[in-house]
């Protein structure tokens, strides 16, 4: 199962998908020890993608083997030699970046129009980022020659397949760390694409290992008594899992789980500036966005207007073939998260708030869900607690700023916040009393690889991106 592509592909598809892909490790592609495989779907029609490797616990051992191996050199090279490989493969993900764009659209389901605008120049930059801080880390406050922790063994989920394993990826190298990977069941390929980049920018066998399967291989690497570092991003039930398993060992471990985001909109925002803002908060990649900003708390005496505004503005969202470049909403990543997502919408309406759908013509084939409001909602509704995950909004009021704090810090989760005024005062006030690792104010979803990012309460532990993204690969000297 070599993974080679075609030059210039022109078919529809612009990328050249193979119908089977192996395991990546020791810097070969190869089969599964039981020869086990499954099969990855395109979520918008449900068309069998390709097969893959099925990873099990001899292959995770073979890999953490490898990683183990390479670490030896990876770790003793100079930062400025590591720098040089992490540049190249920066600079190929740019010029391939054409080609992962349609293929984890494919893959995942969400429209062209964000794999190409936002995923892939923000996994570009995310290299390009940590490659420079690979010649520096001796000023970067962790003491002289800091030392990387060893083999890194890292889950990372659908949402942003690729953009997840550049922040998981991009500060384990810079900082002298091997790895072993293991993208989601849904959406191996951009990961695989990416073993291959790894092979292209020469990177020394061993130094990235990439295992697709499912959860029962990512427990493995994550247990695995060889491995010194855990980072998994996921649903919060996994990541509390790990933490258990890991829990009397020396594996450090950082863990970016769920969200319930509070968009926070107060009577002096720019009305129409704020409703792209709770779109682009709520609505992007479907709202399969750990931090995004599924609760709006609107000041009562502009809900109305805000409410009209923004069923006018979604009633124009285009749904449909996420490889059209006009399209606003792609499809859901799998049939198990359409089912999520529609069984806590019935939640919500069994619970008395009420649901408003935009009206759009749902495609037949493929999982789908049309952009959602829920408004009557109280604290207390699952709605309003619970991560949906999917194009859901649910819909609460305040009148005061502290009543907007309040209920804003009301949750199980802190990853995210939005805050939508005019005064700054009112800006850096509310944001200090929010109890979540990222607030935005006056815009929403944005991201770039010099923030640190993460959650606290239940979002989880650790900080991912800029300076503090590196040290949860080293160890202060
Ligand atoms: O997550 P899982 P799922 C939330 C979101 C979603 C729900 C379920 O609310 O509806 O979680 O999604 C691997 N040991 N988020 O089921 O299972 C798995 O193979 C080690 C929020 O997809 O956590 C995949 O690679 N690994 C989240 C990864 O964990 C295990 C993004 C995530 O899958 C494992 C995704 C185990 N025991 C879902 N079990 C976010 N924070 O952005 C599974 N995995």
């Amino acid at each position: 199962s070599a993974f080679e592509y075609a030059p210039a592909p022109e078919s529809r598809s612009v990328v050249d998908i193979a119908p089977s892909y192996g395991l990546f490790i020791d810097g070969e592609f190869t089969e599964a020890a039981d020869g086990k495989v499954f099969k990855t779907v395109s979520p918008s029609s449900e068309e069998v993608l390709s097969e893959v490797a099925q990873a099990g616990t001899a292959d995770v051992d073979r890999a953490v083997k490898a990683a183990r191996k390479a670490f030896e050199k990876w770790s003793a090279l100079p930062g400025s030699e590591r720098a040089k490989y992490l540049f190249r493969i920066a600079r190929i993900i740019q010029e391939r970046s054409r080609e992962l764009a349609v293929l984890e659209t494919l893959d995942n389901g969400k429209p062209i129009k964000e794999t190409r605008d936002a995923d892939l120049p923000l996994v570009a930059a995310h290299f390009f980022y940590y490659a420079g801080w690979a010649d520096k880390l001796d000023h970067a406050g962790y003491g002289a020659n800091p030392r990387p922790l060893g083999v890194a063994g890292q889950v990372i989920p659908w949402n942003f397949p690729l953009l997840m394993l550049a922040w998981k990826i991009a500060p384990a190298l810079a900082t002298g760390n091997t790895v072993v990977l293991k993208p989601a069941e849904t959406t191996p390929l951009s990961a695989l694409f990416f073993a291959d980049i790894c092979r292209r920018a020469g990177l020394p066998k061993g130094v990235v290992n990439i295992l697709t399967g499912y959860g029962d291989a990512g427990e493995a690497l994550v247990t695995h008594p060889d491995v010194n570092k855990v980072a998994f991003t996921g649903s919060t039930a996994v990541g509390k899992a790990i933490a258990r398993s890991v829990a009397g060992t020396d594996k450090k471990v950082t863990l970016e789980l769920g969200g319930k985001g509070a968009n926070i909109v107060f009577d002096d925002a720019p009305i129409d500036q704020a409703v792209e803002g709770i779109v682009t908060g709520i609505f992007f990649n479907q709202g399969q966005v750990c931090c995004a900003g599924s609760r709006l708390l609107v000041q009562e005496s502009v809900q109305d207007e805000v409410l009209d505004a923004l069923k006018r503005r979604l009633s124009t969202l285009r749904l449909g073939d996420p490889l059209d470049k006009n399209t606003d909403i792609g499809a859901i990543n799998s049939a198990e998260q359409l089912a999520r997502i529609t069984s806590l919408v019935e939640t919500g309406e069994a619970e008395g708030a009420e649901r408003w759908s935009a009206p759009c013509e749902l495609p037949s084939s493929g999982y789908w869900f049309a952009p959602t409001l829920f408004t009557n909602v109280t604290q207390a509704h699952t709605v309003a607690r619970d991560e949906i995950f999917g194009p859901v909004l649910s819909v609460l009021s305040f009148r005061t700023p502290d009543e907007a704090v309040a209920k804003a810090n009301n949750s199980q989760y802190g990853l995210s916040a939005g805050i939508w005024t005019e005064k700054g005062s009112r800006i850096l006030a509310v944001a200090n009393k929010l109890r979540a690792g990222v607030v935005w104010a006056n815009t929403f979803n944005k991201f770039d690889p010099t923030s640190p990012f993460g959650g606290y309460k239940e979002s989880g532990f650790g900080r991912e991106g800029g300076r503090h993204g590196l040290e949860a690969y080293l160890d202060v000297r």
